[in-house]
């Protein structure tokens, strides 16, 4: 990789050129990461053609220019938001004193396991969607596909590079670790449980980047709040990326019920599989499966590692900035859900080690507003039905319904209810086989697979017919 003028070849805004420790560093991890990319990135894509946004600047002329580029050739920078003069830590026992620089000493250990945490999340993410380009239901789609992947790579860097630049050896250890581990590998698996699934067809990759984006929006929010000023600075400018995963998230899932109600409509049918489409039915089960498994990313309604992360100022609430209390939580409560026997309930508790529900509450009300805006348009074509999210202990794996049974309704389950129901709650093998069936791929331009409506714009002001991604 000699003679690659990093400071050049990383547009940044963090000084890189004048940090020749940091530009080692990075330059004995590039090659290895893009080998990872072309090992486990988008499959059969790498030399072509794709319509991509790519920050070279922080500014809003820089962060977001078009153009065709390949893949392999994106620049992956590396951006801090702008920094906030005489910032100072807005929460926990050191709330009041000016942001760290540099990495407290003391919480060493713990910053770094979150900043993994959320470093490893990123390429997880990519490996998960290797496959999908093969089957993609449109080149608007696909690009999409592609710039949420290279953004997520550059996610990975934005990680890598606090690792490097703040945590000497260790933290070059982690940033090779973060390409050596692998989604779904039985040896080495991704660190999150949400990361370890398959993302094997196009309706999971959009219930995906609905709903497990989503909580990268809200713990990227958090993060943002850190007193460790290089994090809060990373998460905010993420933030801005993140934006463009969940509208194709919620814009893909939205397309989908507009295609499913066209049809239903059409046919006077509620079972649109005839037409080729995903009844509603069908999709109701892929969002029990999304949504549960990204509850469970907010960890424990009870947790000593969220108290702590709070109270040592590294990872604060969600917009704790805008929230009008003491920003210490010693002496106030939550409520948080309780088991009493087969009951839920709910019970106050301690705020501190609370945090990780209260989080997941403010989660649970933003994908709520997704699914009203899915549901006006099940409404708008006059059909009586509608998507919900299940009650919060529905199949979870992780916190105080991880021990026990609960139905969509909220009501606690022997296993045998439970085994005998759950196939009208999660997905099946034939619902995974049905969607599998209609993956098949559509490339020509201006045109879409039959289970999914066209987008209402394109990027960028360009028309949907664009040639987003140059195949031939
Ligand atoms: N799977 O005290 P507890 C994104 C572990 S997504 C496996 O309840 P804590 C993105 C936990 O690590 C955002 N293990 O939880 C989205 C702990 O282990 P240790 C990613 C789990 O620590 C789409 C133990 O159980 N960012 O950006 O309060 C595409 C006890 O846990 C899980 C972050 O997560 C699980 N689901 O909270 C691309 C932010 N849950 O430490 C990207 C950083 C818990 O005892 N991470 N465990 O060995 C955190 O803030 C926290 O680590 C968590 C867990 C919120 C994840």
């Amino acid at each position: 990789m000699a003679g690659i003028d990093y400071s050049e070849r990383i547009p940044n805004n963090v000084s890189l050129a004048d940090n020749r420790r940091l530009q080692r560093a990075l330059e004995e991890w590039h090659p290895k990461f893009l080998d990872w990319w072309m090992q486990m990135g988008p499959d059969g894509f790498q030399a072509k053609d794709v319509y991509l946004r790519t920050a070279v600047s922080v500014d809003a002329q820089g962060w977001a220019q078009f153009d065709y580029v390949k893949m392999p050739d994106y620049r992956w920078g590396l951006f801090l938001a702008e920094p906030e003069p005489g910032r100072t830590i807005g929460f926990g026992d050191h709330m009041g004193a000016p942001a760290w620089q540099d990495v407290p000493g003391e919480y060493r250990g713990v910053l770094r396991r979150l900043i993994v945490t959320q470093g490893d999340t990123e390429p997880a993410s990519v490996e998960q969607q290797r496959h999908l380009g093969r089957t993609c239901p449109s080149l608007y789609d696909l690009r999409n596909l592609f710039q949420i992947n290279v953004e997520e790579g550059r996610h990975l860097w934005a990680m890598v590079y606090l690792l490097d630049a703040y945590f000497g050896r260790d933290g070059r250890e982690e940033s090779e670790a973060l390409l050596q581990r692998r989604s779904g590998d039985r040896d080495k698996p991704r660190i999150l449980g949400a990361f370890n699934e398959k993302t094997p067809d196009w309706l999971s990759y959009l219930m995906f980047t609905y709903f497990t984006d989503r909580d990268g929006k809200y713990q990227l929010a958090s993060l943002a709040e850190s007193g460790f000023d290089p994090l809060s600075r990373t998460c905010r400018f993420m933030l801005t990326e993140e934006a463009h995963h969940l509208f194709v998230g919620e814009t893909g899932i939205g397309r989908v019920v507009q295609r499913t109600c066209e049809l239903m409509r059409e046919g006077k049918t509620d079972d649109v599989r005839r037409s080729g489409a995903i009844d509603l039915a069908t999709l109701q089960r892929y969002i029990n499966f999304h949504y549960s498994v990204s509850l469970d990313l907010f960890g424990s309604e009870i947790s000593t590692n969220a108290a702590n992360f709070y109270t040592m100022g590294l990872k604060g609430r969600f917009e704790e900035g805008k929230k009008r209390d003491d920003h210490r939580l010693k002496d106030t409560t939550y409520s948080i859900s309780e088991l009493i026997g087969d009951r839920v309930t709910s019970r106050e508790a301690p705020a501190l080690p609370s945090l990780n529900e209260r989080l997941r509450d403010d989660y649970i009300a933003d994908c709520q507003r997704g699914l009203d805006r899915w549901n006006q348009i099940i409404k708008k074509h006059e059909i009586d039905q509608e998507l919900s999210l299940p009650h919060r202990g529905f199949h979870r794996a992780i916190g105080l319904f991880a021990e026990v049974k609960v139905a969509p309704d909220g009501r606690v389950l022997s296993e045998a209810e439970w085994g005998a129901r759950k196939h009208e709650w999660l997905p099946t093998e034939a619902d995974q086989a049905y969607v599998e069936s209609l993956m098949q791929p559509v490339t020509e331009v201006a045109r879409f697979a039959n289970w999914i409506a066209p987008p209402a714009r394109g990027v960028n002001g360009r028309p949907v017919d664009f040639e987003y991604v140059r195949l031939a």
